[in-house]
């Protein structure tokens, strides 16, 4: 992929959002997540039924991450066995606990991208210097995300179920056309504002075949296109969520660059990206009752100056 075009020069006509909200903005597209659009999420509840969307930190079975990246190890700090030991902190009334602490990526679990986690050419999201990220995102970073928190309509687009597989294969592509008639084959629509979530289950195949999994690593997703960019720009979409580690085809078929569209989508745009979701049990009840839409919250945690963040999504339905 070396002799891949610079991005500059492959996004040289994308749009861009910068400007739009403010100089200041650090949230990019979840300003469109106004209060009437909480509403109309809330008007997708008719059962009741609550799905989470994190994996599992710390899975027996592994956690799947980004190449380079290690999953999140959890150390027991005080248990039961700390009072074996004379030297245990002793409180009156004979208290007992338990404490961990875990040492993770912020990015190496189901997470939030900060908008300004991925740039090029020395500007990340809404033109901030680049080195407003030398030792921690002084803008665009996860934190403002997390103060306002993610809340609107869902929409799931089951593209595995659409095109019949288990999962999506490893490099395979689909387009903002896809994705349009995925929902019209599920008898939805996508409309303005909507959170796109999408399902490829490619990561079932982390666990089908762990470490062999990594090997010529280049996951499915959307592809990038100037279409493609200027339909997430007219249909406002506010927030990405996907169950790929990286929300995309990971090396684009047709220029070799890696993530043009985090570019593209996140640093041009302000699209925000939701990585490494489960979407099985969403997905199951959605084939089995036909309600892909739902009430989709998400706060991912107040971490100052963070790249990202975990977060536990819900859709509610
Ligand atoms: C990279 O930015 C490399 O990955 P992700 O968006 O998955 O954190």
């Amino acid at each position: 992929m070396a002799d891949a075009p610079d991005m500059t020069e492959v996004l040289a006509d994308a749009p861009k959002n910068w400007g739009k909200w403010g100089e200041d903005d650090e949230v990019g597209a979840l300003n469109y997540l106004t209060a009437d659009e909480v509403m109309r999420g809330v008007q997708h509840i008719r059962q009741g039924q609550v799905f989470t969307l994190q994996r599992l930190i710390g899975d027996p079975k592994g956690d799947p991450v980004w190449p380079g990246r290690s999953p999140a190890v959890r150390t027991m700090l005080l248990d039961e066995s700390t009072w074996d030991s004379a030297e245990a902190p002793q409180f009156p009334g004979g208290l007992h606990y338990a404490d961990d602490k875990i040492d993770a990526f912020l990015q190496g679990s189901t997470q939030y991208d900060a908008l300004g986690h991925v740039w090029y050419d020395g500007q990340i999201w809404n033109g901030y210097d680049a080195r407003s990220t030398v030792g921690g995102m002084a803008k665009a970073s996860v934190e403002p995300i997390a103060q306002r928190g993610v809340v609107g309509r869902g929409i799931l687009l089951d593209m595995a179920r659409f095109r019949g597989k288990d999962t999506l294969d490893k490099g395979e592509t689909f387009t903002h056309e896809d994705l349009v008639a995925c929902a019209e084959a599920q008898g939805t629509r996508i409309e303005q504002h909507d959170i796109l979530v999408v399902r490829t289950n490619f990561l079932q195949l982390f666990f089908d075949q762990g470490e062999a999994f990594y090997e010529g690593f280049n996951e499915p997703g959307l592809v990038y296109s100037p279409e493609l960019v200027r339909w997430f720009q007219d249909m406002e979409i506010p927030n990405l969520v996907t169950d790929t580690i990286a929300n995309e085809v990971t090396y684009d078929p047709n220029n070799g660059t890696a993530l043009p569209l985090h570019c593209a989508l996140m640093r041009n745009l302000g699209v925000t990206l939701t990585e490494i979701c489960d979407l099985e049990k969403l997905a199951e009840s959605c084939a089995a009752d036909g309600q892909y839409t739902f009430l989709y919250a998400a706060a991912p945690l107040k971490v100052h100056r963070a790249t990202g963040s975990p977060v536990n999504p819900l859709a509610v339905k």
